[in-house]
């Protein structure tokens, strides 16, 4: 039967994915009416849609399996056991809320709004279900503030600094390039809807270069003959390859003057700063022959159009943002803007989000301003920190959206945090998940086929309505509606705290067509017609830097004490480490995306997802297995200052000597010792942009004791 033709009983919705992911797929859902409540019978790629066209991926292929599981979390519950024990008992909506009410209501007459902290991220991340009604209410409140900036946040800041915004090339634009460099970015894995553009240019005559330090599922594409490179860095190194880049470009003649004179400030500066970076210097840094350097840096100057597409997985050490700042300089270094299918390609939230009014949405004017002071600011991801140690402390946390006791680093810190006694936390959750196990009321979130929502997507620019197909199962409760109904029972007065999803969307989208965009279903975000982001014909720079041009030297990162120009600063806990630390924790450990039917922690659970990918282990390479004494199946113990994990080894070529990795996902249960992959990664901040070094962790491995079975 074609995707028309269905019984009388049963119609078609349309609606488009809401994870964190940047391919933002259209699908369809089928409807059948003939029970005494629709149900959904079939979730299904939508064949129209501009991007995704018909394919979904191995995680949501099985969407129904989570709409329908038998652990879903259905009614509101209250913990009858200690925190983490996983003993619940159902309550009602009415029970739960007063109880919620009366404790919220407690801690901030006994400490005040500060002591309560709203923790979210994008688990949706869909327009409401993201920045709808919560903000507002925790903003009335005068609760902490949330640094959220755990993804992508930094790759943004480091852009910035050099042009200005966050503002790039349109992936799908690289289908005009003849070389496209996928630097810190598993395509094929974790964008899989850009791969047919890259197969088309690749038809078109392009070589791809794939720079990772893991050789992953993307750089298993690269072929040699057709002149494709895999470039294999130490974590963290990458800066000093730019720079190498740079001195070659710089001392080759390649670099493109005119537009460097019409376009940018600081290239004396700059010259200087890579005068001293060789090759033969960069190479001892990162690990990467430096003729591989020499012929990178040539290739990138000299082939045109050249595009650089990257996404976040640079950003997750100490230099993640001076990663970004530095990789935006290529691209003006040889006038690769200038070209369709040229310069450099990560989130179009830039040109997608340009349409939201996002301050009509969130309401940062309901926040009350003692003495003109805001709220306190705390960064998510330092949850542990926050939880353990801040002063005067957090006493109430509200969770929905997130799991962060297995998303966020140095998670057994978090663990003790929410252990206290004396905080009070609730968890909006779809599962049970490991995050949820320590709350004291949990309640029961809507999935995306429940609510409806409008989806901006950071990887495309066809921004997509998705329609409800069914009513909430059993009790959940969307998003927004959690708000509403939490504004209600503590009594409060803020009117705008009760407006309904319409209201919220027609506040937050005011030049966008509502009814147009529910009939249409998708719209195009603008973007420059003739492909070229920063390609103006007239001359005029579009470049937002306070200079109004490209900034190869920056008197705003000096401003807030960083150097002015592209510089390298070894991670003090990677390649830098300094005293006796490499001897006592000799690996660099990376936690990647790897499954392809997980997204982050959201399917570890399901029995048709967490299974078929076989659990959780870690990748090491054969010298270093067999120095280490383990081999291929062996349990080991792998462990550093923050905690110890026990995993299986995976003997693997994809790694190079002293850097090992361990899938991110699995939740406490999926390991014996009942920690996960965060229990032991590192979270000290990026030097600016508020994101977090996950992957500078540095960690000893040993064969695991084995069990006595006492
Ligand atoms: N299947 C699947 N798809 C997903 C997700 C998922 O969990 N599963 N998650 C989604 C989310 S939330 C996001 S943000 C995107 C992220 O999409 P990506 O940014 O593509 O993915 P990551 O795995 O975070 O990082 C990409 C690569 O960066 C590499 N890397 C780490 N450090 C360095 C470095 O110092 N230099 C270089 N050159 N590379 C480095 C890692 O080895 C990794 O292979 O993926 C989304 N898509
Ligand atoms: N070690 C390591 N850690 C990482 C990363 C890494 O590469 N390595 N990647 C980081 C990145 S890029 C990201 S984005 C974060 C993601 O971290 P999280 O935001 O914690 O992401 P998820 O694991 O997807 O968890 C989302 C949760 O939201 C729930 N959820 C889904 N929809 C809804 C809804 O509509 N309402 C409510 N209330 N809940 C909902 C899901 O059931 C799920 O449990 O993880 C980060 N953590
Ligand atoms: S997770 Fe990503 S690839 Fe999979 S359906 Fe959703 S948007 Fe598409
Ligand atoms: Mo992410």
């Amino acid at each position: 039967m074609s995707i028309d033709e269905r019984p009388d009983t049963q119609r078609l919705v349309h609606g488009a994915c809401h994870h964190d992911c940047p391919d933002s797929c259209g699908w369809t859902v089928t409807v059948d009416g003939s029970g005494p409540r629709p149900t959904a019978v079939k979730l299904r790629g939508n064949p129209d849609h501009p991007f995704s066209q018909g394919e979904l991926c191995p995680k949501v292929n099985r969407f129904l399996d989570r709409v329908h599981s038998a652990d879903r979390i259905l009614h509101p519950l209250r913990r009858t056991g200690p925190k983490g024990s996983n003993e619940y008992e159902q309550i009602s909506w009415d029970d739960a809320l007063d109880e919620i009410a009366t404790r919220l209501h407690d801690v901030i007459d006994t400490h005040g709004g500060e002591a309560l902290l709203p923790y979210s991220d994008a688990g949706n991340q869909s327009l409401l279900s993201m920045f709808g009604s919560g903000s507002r209410f925790f903003h009335h409140l005068g609760a902490t503030r949330l640094i959220r900036a755990i993804c992508g946040v930094t790759v943004g800041a480091g852009l910035s600094v050099t042009n200005g915004s966050g503002a790039s090339l349109e992936a799908t634009e690289m289908v005009h390039s003849r070389l496209i460099v996928l630097w810190g970015t598993n395509t094929r894995l974790t964008n899989r809807h850009l791969w047919p553009t890259i197969e088309e240019a690749r038809s078109n005559g392009a070589r791809i270069v794939v720079i990772d330090p893991i050789r992953t599922l993307t750089a298993e594409a690269v072929d040699a003959a057709r002149g494709d490179r895999f470039v294999q860095p130490l974590p963290g190194t990458d800066i000093a390859m730019m720079l190498a880049m740079m001195h070659v470009i710089i001392r080759e003649g390649l670099a493109d003057d005119e537009w460097i004179a019409q376009h940018t400030v600081g290239f004396d500066e700059l010259r200087v700063a890579v005068a001293d970076w060789t090759p033969a210097r960069a190479a001892e840094v990162c690990g990467v022959d430096a003729d591989v350097i020499e012929s990178l840096a040539r290739d990138i100057a000299t082939t045109r159009p050249t595009a650089i597409r990257t996404l976040i997985g640079a950003e997750h050490h100490e230099n993640g943002a001076m990663f970004f700042r530095t990789l935006a300089c290529l691209p003006a270094l040889t006038g690769a803007w200038r070209d369709r299918g040229g310069g450099l390609s990560r989130s179009v939230g830039h040109w997608t989000e340009s349409q939201i009014d996002l301050a009509a949405l969130t309401r940062p004017d309901l926040m009350p301003t003692d003495d003109g002071h805001l709220p306190r600011s705390v960064n998510m991801s330092r949850l542990g920190e926050v939880l353990t140690d801040l002063e005067p402390p957090i006493h109430a946390m509200v969770v929905w959206n997130c799991n962060p006791l297995v998303t966020t680093p140095n998670a057994e810190l978090i663990r003790r945090g929410l252990e206290r006694d004396d905080l009070f936390t609730v968890v909006h959750e779809q599962f049970l998940t490991d995050t949820a196990r320590y709350a004291d009321i949990v309640l029961p979130a809507t999935t995306q086929i429940e609510a409806d929502d409008v989806v901006f997507p950071w990887g495309h620019l066809w921004v997509s309505y998705n329609e409800a197909a069914i009513e909430p199962m059993g009790e959940a409760c969307s998003n927004t509606e959690l708000f509403r109904r939490l504004s209600t029972a503590m009594d409060l007065d803020e009117p705008s705290l009760f407006d309904d999803d319409e209201v919220l969307m027609r506040a937050a989208l005011p030049t966008i067509d509502l009814a147009e965009l529910r009939r249409e279903r998708w719209l195009r975000a603008p973007y420059p017609e003739d492909g070229r982001p920063y390609g103006d014909p007239a001359g005029a720079t579009p470049f937002s830097t306070a200079s109004g041009r490209v900034e190869f030297a920056s008197a705003g990162l000096e401003s807030i004490g960083q150097p002015r120009v592209p510089t390298f600063v070894a991670p003090s806990e990677g390649v830098g480490a300094a005293g006796d630390i490499r001897q006592r924790l000799p690996f660099q450990l990376l936690t990647p995306k790897h499954h392809t039917r997980f997204l982050n922690s959201g399917y570890a659970q399901l029995p048709k997802h967490g299974p078929a990918e076989g659990g959780p282990f870690v990748e090491v390479c054969p010298a270093d297995a067999a120095d280490i004494g383990v081999a291929d199946g062996d349990l080991a113990c792998v462990a550093n200052d923050r905690a110890t994990v026990e995993v299986v080894v995976r003997v693997s070529e994809r790694l190079r000597p002293g850097v090992v990795a361990i899938p991110f996902g699995w939740w406490g249960d999926d390991h014996r010792d009942g920690h996960v992959a965060n229990s032991i990664t590192n979270d000290t901040l990026t030097e600016w942009g508020g994101g977090v070094a996950f992957s500078d962790t540095l960690v000893a491995i040993t064969p695991a004791p084995v069990s006595t079975g006492v």
